[in-house]
């Protein structure tokens, strides 16, 4: 059975689950890092050396970082579906997802951790200003994107969703303002009605 080592509340490790429940793998999952350590056990570096979760053991592979896991899991299980045929549809999948990674979850970081993850007295101003101002404008482009779409590759729900769908929980879960984007807003509520995401993603933040 494919075995995630991650704790639920990651974004990233729920981008694993979330792929697995929309593709009826079953999986057995292990709390792993933040307060359950692990991580930094000889162990488990042999299997990932950055010492980060998800990692994912399945057809005697080990394989890290979330959205190649993704990848390879709606290639092999979910072909010509959630892993388009269309080159031109994936790589719109793609781009989506590797975006979501390099650009938008670098900018969103500072706002989440300290708003979820700090404590009152501790947390910084003026990054949270910054980190709310940058995820903003960069939603602005997603918004833009998907008001020709339903979904993020086109109309119909593909891997490109999944990332971006768990970054959009948060933001959408955080108390502060947000821009009027009517084309997310239709897509982030056409997430909330899969099941899967109920179930995997949409949960209070910690
Ligand atoms: N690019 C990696 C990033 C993995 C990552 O940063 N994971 C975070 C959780 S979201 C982590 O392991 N943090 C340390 C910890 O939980 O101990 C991926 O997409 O898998």
């Amino acid at each position: 059975m494919l075995k995630i080592w991650g704790r639920d509340n990651s974004v990233n490790v729920e981008k694993v689950l979330w792929a697995c429940e929309e593709l009826d793998i079953p999986y057995q999952r292990v709390d792993a890092g933040g307060q359950f350590g692990i991580v930094d056990s000889p162990q488990y570096r042999a299997m990932n050396p950055n010492g980060l979760v998800p990692t994912v053991e399945v057809d005697g592979l080990v394989l890290w970082e979330s959205n190649a896991i993704v990848r390879y899991l709606a290639a092999k299980h979910s072909d010509g579906d959630l892993w388009p045929h269309d080159l031109a549809v994936r790589v719109e999948a793609d781009r989506w997802m590797d975006w979501s990674g390099t650009m938008f979850w670098p900018a969103f970081r500072d706002l989440f951790w300290n708003l979820v993850r700090t404590p009152q007295a501790q947390r910084d101003p003026a990054a949270i200003e910054r980190s709310h101002a940058r995820s903003a404008k960069l939603l602005g482009y997603l918004d833009a994107h998907l008001a020709g779409r339903t979904h993020i590759a086109g109309d119909r729900f593909t891997m490109g969703d999944i990332p971006m769908g768990c970054a959009v929980w948060r933001w959408m879960s955080l108390p502060i303002e947000r821009p009027e984007y009517p084309a997310l807003k239709r897509w982030f509520k056409t997430l909330c009605e899969r099941p899967c995401y109920r179930k995997v993603v949409m949960k209070p933040l910690t």
